[in-house]
């Protein structure tokens, strides 16, 4: 059995699950819900100095982190479906996918964070217009050219799907009203892809 830790709206811990699920490995994770929250959690600190979740804590004891490095390890396990090809131009495609996936998440958390974590005083509006803009400038070029969508994911399909899914959740769709053809690339990733709704935070 692998262990992991992860919390119910964290949209990285959404990422390897719904990998998990796509590999057809979940019933093989015992999943641990972690407060990333409190300071000092022992929890965090015993299994990833960073103290960020997702962990995948791995039978023989390997603790795997980030959540890129988990859903490679995930899609290593099975041949198919490939979420990651192997080579060529494909891989690298997905790969950056992935990685604009990464920073509106990032960005988004950072907005977050920025009131949960910060006293009234030392909140800084700049910063977080900087974080917007990102996410702004991010949204706005898969807008104009969303993913092909083939309703088979890949694994930047779910790193954009896992994105959206947080933005819906922590900055109140607010990007919805602006991106008509990448809300009807997520409605398309939804209908076709059972794990999106399956691992939706609760
Ligand atoms: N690059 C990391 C980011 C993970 C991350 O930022 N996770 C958040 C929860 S969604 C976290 O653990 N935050 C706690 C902190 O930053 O102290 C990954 O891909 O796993």
């Amino acid at each position: 059995m692998m262990t992991l830790y992860s919390a119910p709206a964290s949209p990285f811990g959404r990422r390897v699950k719904m990998t998990a699920i796509l590999k057809g490995v979940m019933d093989g994770i015992t999943v641990e819900a972690v407060d990333t929250s409190r300071p000092d959690n022992d929890v965090l600190k015993r299994h990833n100095p960073l103290q960020k979740i997702p962990v995948l804590v791995l039978p023989d004891g390997v603790e795997l982190y980030d959540s890129r490095v988990i859903c490679d390890y995930l899609d290593s396990l099975a041949p198919e479906p490939r979420l990651i090809p192997p080579s060529g131009s494909d891989r690298y495609r997905v790969l950056r996918l992935g990685a604009l996936a990464d920073g509106i998440m990032e960005a988004a958390l950072l907005i977050v964070y920025e009131t949960r974590f910060r006293p009234q005083e030392l909140r800084s509006a700049p910063w977080c217009q900087r974080q917007q803009s990102k996410i702004d400038a991010a949204l706005a070029g898969l807008d104009a050219a969303p993913p092909a969508w083939r309703g088979r994911p890949d694994y930047g399909d779910v790193s954009l799907a896992a994105a959206l899914g947080y933005l819906d959740l922590r900055h109140d769709g607010r990007w919805r009203s602006e991106r008509p053809r990448l809300v009807d690339w997520l409605a398309a990733f939804d209908r076709d892809v059972p794990a999106f709704a399956a691992t939706a935070p609760h």
